[in-house]
């Protein structure tokens, strides 16, 4: 399918992840992003990787109006999933849908379950019978093994690798490089920093860090 085919959609921020998301589904081919959405209106009317960015939030039941029935979530973030979440929720109350994006060179079992709206990037990993809800990241080179169970809106940054069975709970999110060994459950909205070795289960909201990582205080922490 050549770049000016597939499913439009609107992608909702325009930054960094914003790209890879967009380089993403041009090498996919199966869906195109026509426009972009952006809080900053400094960047409104200016383009990404020739998207343009046309507005704030605010326009998406204008573009629906224009026919654009799908979107992808291009807000990443390095700890805190609340922004990506609260996005998410506020297009589906107004009753677009969610689009999930594979990028080709990823892995992605036949048996593992890719909720909407989820994003995996290049060299990623989603190994059998893993679970990821609405809205998850795995980032590029990330890997998920088989059996896990990743709640919504969860990010798996670049380069971590979730060994298997593990349950990581909605809006966690896993730092660049870290590794959670086999088995282990992650509370709801935890953090783990980037590079951190994770051998026991972490509680919700907690942060944790180091190797073996162990709690740390919020906002002292590399993600
Ligand atoms: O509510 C919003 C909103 N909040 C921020 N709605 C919309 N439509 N856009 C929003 N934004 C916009 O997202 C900001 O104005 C900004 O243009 C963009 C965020 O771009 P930034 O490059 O700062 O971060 P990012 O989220 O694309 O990337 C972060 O997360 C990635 C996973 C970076 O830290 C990357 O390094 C990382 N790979």
């Amino acid at each position: 399918m050549g770049a000016r085919s597939g499913t439009r959609c609107v992608i909702l921020g325009g930054g960094g992840h914003a790209a890879v998301v967009i380089d993403a589904m041009a090498a996919a081919g199966k869906a195109r992003p026509v426009v972009i959405l952006d809080a900053d209106p400094q960047s409104w009317g200016t383009t990404l990787l020739d998207v343009p960015i046309r507005g704030g939030d605010d326009l998406l039941p204008q573009l629906m109006k224009e026919g654009i029935q799908h979107f992808v979530i291009g807000l990443g973030g390095i700890g805190d999933n609340g922004p990506r979440q609260g996005l998410f929720e506020r297009a589906e109350r107004l009753g677009i849908q969610p689009l999930s994006v594979m990028h080709p060179a990823a892995t992605v079992s036949r048996w593992a379950f890719v909720g909407a709206g989820s994003v995996i990037l290049a060299g990623a990993v989603v190994n059998v019978r893993a679970q990821l809800g609405q809205n998850v990241i795995v980032n590029t080179g990330a890997i998920v093994e088989h059996d896990c169970v990743i709640g919504a809106h969860v990010h798996v940054a670049t380069g971590a690798r979730v060994a298997g069975g593990v349950k990581i709970g909605a809006g966690a999110h896993v730092g660049a490089g870290a590794i959670i060994r086999q088995g282990l459950i992650i509370g709801p909205a935890a953090v783990v920093a980037a590079g951190a070795v994770v051998v026991k289960d972490v509680v919700a909201g907690d942060t944790v860090m180091g190797v073996p990582a162990s709690s740390a205080v919020r906002g002292s922490v590399a993600r």
